[in-house]
């Protein structure tokens, strides 16, 4: 017996509800949250509130041609970037899932000059989970129609229960992390997560608004020969980036690499994380610390990608280890299949 939904195209995607159906994320959530170190039920609400706001965020961009929601909101974030009306559309949408959903106690976003505490004056507050977000990452990207994401981490606070939620609980280093995923809003929608035990990608059926299990147990290639890099910042690169630029260029052996870089970290990070290849946003002269902001873009796809046996540094130590000092701070940022990752390394060090 088969059930049949329409996809995207029109076209039937025959499921067969008995042998291989695809899983659903719901579904995966139920048989996987024993794996979750702490209480199941909190994993399965907090994966849910980033599945109805990733469905609400996808039904704006994907119309954002069309009505009168892309372009400049008029206003600027902390970063002192002009916010797309999307930006704060998604980062109001995410906000007030979580709110919702009372197992979050406090929530950081790219969009917030500072953190958001929930539930503080409630005494019969109990909520346990950080989380931080990037709510419409390569917003840049909107106006254009090339892919943008979401990326969220997610602690457990270290201060009290109880207590209204402290800049502590949000600046524990990435190996504190318990879940972290993104969202990447392209030619189809997936939502990549992991929550230590690996990594998996679904995949929205907008016809139905359910997420299949498209990509079970996402690896990094062990190596690749994709290089993205935003070669227009070269002449401020330090010589060792400059150095390994040029290495990928070479003919020789697997080389020339090819260079792959949309300008959206999300999409830039999933592609490589399927075919192979390494992501690069290095500190130069003009940004000291480069751009990628450690809290709630750095931090959560390194866990995927040591998750999916890839590597992430900041050219001197695991981005994971790096102990931060404030919300809004950025890191040098290099990830990727491992062997690519290495050789990068190599060339920093000389
Ligand atoms: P540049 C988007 O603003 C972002 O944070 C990442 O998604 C992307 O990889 C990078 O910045 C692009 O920055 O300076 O190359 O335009």
């Amino acid at each position: 017996m088969f059930h049949k939904i329409p996809d995207i195209c029109g076209k039937q995607i025959a499921l067969s509800v008995l042998g291989n159906r695809n899983t659903t994320l719901g579904e995966f959530i139920i048989e996987n949250q024993g794996s979750f170190q702490y209480s199941s039920g909190e994993l399965s609400k907090l994966i849910n509130a980033i599945r109805l706001a990733a469905k609400v965020v996808n039904h704006e961009v994907n119309k954002a041609g069309l009505v009168d929601i892309i372009g400049r909101a008029g206003d600027t974030n902390i970063q002192g970037e002009d916010q797309q009306k999307l930006d704060v559309l998604a980062n109001e949408k995410f906000i007030q899932t979580l709110r919702n959903r009372e197992i979050v106690c406090g929530i950081a976003s790219e969009e917030e000059d500072d953190f958001i505490s929930i539930n503080s004056n409630d005494e019969q507050h109990r909520n346990k989970y950080v989380v931080l977000i990037d709510p419409l990452d390569g917003s840049s990207n909107i106006d254009v129609n090339v892919s943008v994401g979401t990326i969220f981490s997610i602690y457990r606070r270290v201060t009290p229960v109880g207590t209204p939620v402290t800049l502590e609980d949000f600046l524990q280093p990435g190996r504190n992390q318990v879940a972290a995923g993104y969202v990447v809003y392209g030619t189809s929608t997936m939502l990549v997560y992991t929550t230590g035990d690996g990594v998996n990608g679904f995949t929205l059926n907008p016809a139905i608004g359910t997420f299949y299990l498209s990509h079970p147990n996402m690896e990094f290639p062990e190596t690749g020969s994709i290089y993205s890099v935003n070669e227009g910042n070269y002449v401020h690169f330090l010589q060792g980036v400059k150095d390994y630029i040029k290495y990928c260029q070479q003919e020789d052996g697997d080389r020339p690499y090819t260079s792959r870089y949309i300008g959206s970290l999300v999409s830039d990070f999933h592609r490589n994380m399927i075919k192979g290849g390494i992501y690069m946003y290095p500190k130069s002269s003009v940004s000291t610390n480069g751009k990628l902001r450690l809290l709630y873009e750095c931090n959560p796809m390194a866990f995927i990608a040591e998750q999916a046996k890839g590597l992430a540094t900041d050219g001197n130590i695991r981005i994971l280890d790096v102990q931060p000092t404030e919300l809004h701070q950025r890191v040098p940022f290099f990830c990727g299949s491992p062997k690519m990752v290495q050789k990068l390394q190599e060339f920093l060090e000389n």
